[in-house]
């Protein structure tokens, strides 16, 4: 699109307007960068303000733009006070006092994803959910650029919306977060799906329900809906007027997985996609985000065995469910981005046999006590570690074995004196990790450094002692 017919559109839809408008973008993250360049492509009139003394980001930002007015240090009011409109980046939290009193005094909330939307004509493809966005934002990538399709792969995933306008692509898959979608008002995506719903982020968030509506945001406009049939709440957003996809994993639906001679097929309607043994990634979970990224790519027109090729290929994302190594028998698996309850459930609803479950951090205000059926399930034992360690112990109730530990290295050895040849250990902390780590892939590397130190280890690892640190 043109600037004339993107300014016309911000215009329409925001009073957006390059001569009268004053914009100020709130966050000096990768978010607030690509918005400030966005708006300086147009001619806009902005600052930036990030409540950080020194945001990690600035002194690149600096040199990408030295003119650029930006107030550090605290969100000062007289900056929100003349400002038309305010770009907030999802890492801040619109319950900020400054932000409601500059909309209580008629500024206007943009997100950068409206911006997006309003400056592309190709069609958005946007995934939601709990759990399982990154991995089927990149299915869904990687099945478009299989197709010979030029795509733009990114939102919460990483790369801003709106850096990926120089791609020019054909196609957009944006990842978008709650905190994303609850300030974006005119995303009109040609297909969306919010993949399931469970609690994470209650502490932005009031509840779960509010949590939940601020996803369904995500179905704005009119494209195809993709339900997950499986998931009641997301079953409850579904609007009987708009053409929409189902899939699941457990019963029939648009998309869903077929028993045949005693093989599992993943199912389009009565036709046969493909063997699920040949999807190389583990979990079951997993089968529902292929069915997912099948059902949107079918909606935005993409052939069935091209994306089907794609998945055969497709290796998965670090610190998923991924497979460190086997030592002695005993197979170590890396799910640290389970950072919530829904993943952690997920993962250890995949295994047939119980497994050592290494999990804790900040549990982000979540109630444990709903992982305890899945623990009392699938878990032999748990090593819990960080600082909601304690209380995620009281919530499991005693239902199995629970020990402690200060650090990963000492969760490692711990794991290790548990684990018999034959069983795995899952690293699937349902908690954030920023109480001990830079972030969940500091958190995976950690593991794996400590996992992979075993093999160095003289004796058995079978051999390390149980552990004296039960609590
Ligand atoms: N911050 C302040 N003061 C400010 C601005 C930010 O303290 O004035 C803090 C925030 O609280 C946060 C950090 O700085 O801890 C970064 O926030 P940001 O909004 O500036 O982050 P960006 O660099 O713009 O990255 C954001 C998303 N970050 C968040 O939602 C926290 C990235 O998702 C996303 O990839 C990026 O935009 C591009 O769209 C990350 C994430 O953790 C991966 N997302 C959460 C998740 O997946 O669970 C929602
Ligand atoms: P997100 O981007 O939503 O955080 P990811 O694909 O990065 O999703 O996966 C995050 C965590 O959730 C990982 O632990 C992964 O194993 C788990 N997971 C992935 N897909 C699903 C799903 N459909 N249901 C539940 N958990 C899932």
């Amino acid at each position: 699109m043109d600037n004339a017919a993107i300014t016309a559109l911000l215009k329409k839809n925001f009073a957006l307007d390059p001569q009268t408008s004053k914009v100020l973008v709130v966050g000096l993250g990768n978010t607030g960068i690509s918005v400030a360049h966005y708006l300086q492509g147009l001619d806009f009139k902005f600052a930036i303000i990030d409540s950080r003394a020194k945001p990690p980001m600035m002194d690149e930002f600096f040199q990408q733009m030295p003119d650029a007015p930006v107030f550090t240090g605290g969100f000062d009011e007289a900056a929100f006070k003349v400002a038309t409109h305010l770009v907030v980046s999802p890492g801040v939290s619109l319950n900020e006092q400054a932000i409601i009193k500059a909309i209580a005094n008629g500024s206007k909330i943009v997100s950068d994803i409206d911006l997006f939307a309003c400056s592309v004509d190709a069609p958005i493809v946007a995934i939601s959910g709990s759990n399982g966005k990154s991995t089927v934002t990149t299915m869904l990538g990687e099945m478009a650029k299989a197709a010979g399709i030029q795509v733009g792969v990114g939102g919460n995933l990483g790369t801003p919306a709106l850096d990926l306008l120089k791609l020019n692509a054909q196609l957009y898959v944006l990842e978008l977060s709650s905190f994303q979608l609850e300030r974006t008002s005119a995303l009109n995506a040609a297909a969306a799906t919010v993949l399931n719903v469970s609690a994470d982020h209650l502490d932005r968030h009031i509840d779960i329900a509010e949590y939940a509506h601020e996803k369904q945001r995500v179905f704005r406009g009119e494209g195809v809906m993709i339900i997950n049939a499986d998931d009641p709440v997301v079953s409850a957003m579904q609007d009987k007027h708009r053409k929409a996809f189902t899939f699941s994993i457990d019963k029939k639906a648009d998309f869903h997985l077929e028993c045949s001679n005693g093989a599992e097929y993943l199912m389009h309607n009565e036709c046969c996609l493909m063997p699920l043994s040949e999807l190389p990634l583990e979990g079951r979970h997993n089968a529902a985000n292929a069915l997912a990224a099948l059902a949107l790519g079918v909606s935005v027109g993409l052939d069935e065995q091209v994306m089907c090729d794609a998945l055969r290929k497709f290796k998965g994302l670090s610190h998923r469910m991924q497979r460190v190594a086997e030592i002695r028998g005993v197979t170590w698996v890396n799910d640290s981005k389970a950072t919530n309850i829904g993943a952690c459930a997920a993962a250890l609803r995949g295994y047939a046999r119980k497994v050592i479950l290494i999990a804790g951090g900040d549990a982000k205000g979540a109630d444990m006590s709903e992982l305890a059926p899945a623990i009392k399930e699938k878990a032999k034992s748990v090593v819990l570690m960080g600082k909601d360690a304690a209380l995620i112990k009281q919530a499991l109730n005693d239902c199995v074995p629970v020990y402690s530990a200060d650090n990963m290295v000492q969760a490692v050895q711990i794991a290790a004196g548990l684990a018999d040849a034959g069983e795995s250990v899952l690293l699937s902390p349902a908690c954030a990790s920023l109480d001990q780590y830079k972030n969940y892939q500091d958190r995976g590397e950690k593991f794996t450094k400590a996992v992979l130190a075993l093999v160095d280890r003289s004796g058995d690892a079978a051999a390390f002692p149980p552990s004296m640190a039960a609590i």
